[in-house]
């Protein structure tokens, strides 16, 4: 009984220790796995820019340290073990000893003593495996945590939503004094922005690269919900619609065109709720200018996209994308940068399709080309995630000092240096 506490002491000592080891261990392990995903995905970024030599070091340092704290695991457990042996194993040798002698000197029998060794092996075992156990018990703790952390994530509630509206919406927008911040960031990315649309009106948002074009239409499906002022779609708030309602109506073109590795027509047809007939197929296809494309290929709409859709160009994916979005036939359209990745020639003809498409719908469009968005109804220009600039093509024109008119008066310039080049060189 006297090595109980001892044993108990060593062990939940260890455990703390074991605990915080395993912890460690865990967390680099996650740092190798990041690293090496990165370096699998991102083999072509590695490639181009050289970096094999730093991708490669960087790894053997997080492989590295991943070591030094697996040995520092293994130390404790190979410290505890033999540690909680040594107490027990003392406690037998002085045990057996001491007994001994009272046997020889006849203060016991010959048969307490047997009877004595007897209990004390008997006893010793299940000690031992106790102290094991709660050991143990610190490794299994930890990974219980970590995949709690997973599990205990709030799923994302589709369904829930003070109104249940039966038909499609109308498609009426207003903003009044949106603002919104991630929920990881120190600042809003969007501030103080009202504007009203009408059903079947388009906006254009234009402005530099992080302003807060993309987060300000992601609130709208909401993939994140605002943090200020009020979104009315039909003059309801958006937050009493449900979010499996809002995607249903919603079509997007999203920035990064993402196909999965299915064949052409499944990536096509994805997201729309009915039956479609292959001529549906093709001439939305054809609207956005990508059925010549996929004509050509041996398998036509069979055709399996490659992962990520590597065997597409950028341009052919992202046509693929629209002519997703143009099938799914949405109330609101959204189109985020959407011909940034085809050539002029194209991106006329989608526009003229995109044009056919945006009638009777609401319809957002991301661009930096003032082309694509002069015969917006109303055109935002943003700017770290506030309004500058507000009203229609001809009304910003007519601001000189505004940003509008510069960038017209850039692109217009490069427009007609670039007609000159052609003219000379014919
Ligand atoms: N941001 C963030 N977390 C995200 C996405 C963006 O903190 N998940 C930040 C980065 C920018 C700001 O928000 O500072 C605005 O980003 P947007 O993607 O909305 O910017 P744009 O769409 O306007 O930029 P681009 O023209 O490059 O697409
Ligand atoms: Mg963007």
């Amino acid at each position: 009984m006297v090595v109980i506490p001892p044993i108990l002491w060593i062990s939940l000592w260890f455990f703390k220790k074991v605990t915080k080891a395993y912890e460690d261990y865990q967390a680099q392990e996650a740092v190798l796995s990041t690293t090496l995903q990165e370096n699998l995905t991102g083999v072509r970024v590695v490639k181009a820019f050289a970096r094999q030599d730093y991708e490669k070091e960087k790894f053997d340092k997080d492989n590295w340290l991943k070591y030094i704290k697996g040995k520092f695991l293994l130390l404790m457990h190979s410290l505890f073990w033999p540690l909680s042996d040594i107490v027990l194993g003392a406690q037998m040798l002085f045990g057996f000893i001491y007994a001994a002698f009272m046997a020889i000197d006849g203060r016991i029998s010959v048969g307490d003593y047997v009877a004595y060794v007897g209990l004390v092996v008997w006893l010793i075992f299940p000690i031992r495996n106790l102290g094991r156990v709660i050991v143990q018990t610190s490794t299994g703790m930890v990974s219980y945590q970590r995949l709690m952390d997973i599990t205990k994530q709030a799923r994302e509630d589709l369904d829930g939503g003070a109104v249940q509206p039966t038909g499609p919406v109308r498609g009426e927008i207003e903003f009044r004094n949106v603002s919104f911040m991630y929920s990881d960031g120190t600042h809003d990315v969007i501030k103080d922005i009202s504007f009203h649309i009408k059903p079947g009106q388009s906006i254009a948002l234009l402005g530099s690269t992080g302003s807060g074009k993309t987060s300000l239409v992601n609130l709208l499906p909401r993939f994140h919900e605002y943090t200020g002022g009020q979104i009315l779609l039909d003059g309801v708030e958006l937050r009493d619609y449900s979010r499996k309602y809002l995607r249903e109506q919603i079509g997007i073109v999203q920035q990064e065109p993402f196909l999965f590795s299915r064949s052409i027509r499944e990536n096509i047809l994805y997201g729309v709720g009915r039956r479609v007939t292959q001529e549906e197929i093709e001439a939305a296809a054809k609207a956005a200018a990508v059925h010549d494309v996929i004509a050509s290929f041996p398998d036509g709409y069979n055709t399996v996209v490659g992962e990520k859709g590597v065997t597409l160009s950028g341009g052919q994916k992202q046509r693929v994308t629209i002519a997703r979005t143009i099938l799914k036939n949405p109330k609101i359209l959204i189109l985020d940068d959407s011909t940034s990745a085809v050539d002029t020639e194209t991106e006329a003809s989608i526009r003229k399709a995109l044009d056919d498409l945006m009638e009777h719908r609401t319809t957002f469009i991301i661009a930096h080309r003032i082309q694509s968005v002069m015969r917006a109804d109303l055109i935002l220009v943003l700017d770290k995630g506030r309004v500058i600039q507000k009203g229609s093509h001809e009304e910003l024109l007519a601001q000189f000092s505004g940003m509008y008119r510069k960038i017209y008066d850039i692109q217009t310039r490069i427009d007609e240096e670039l007609e000159m080049e052609i003219a000379r060189a014919n």
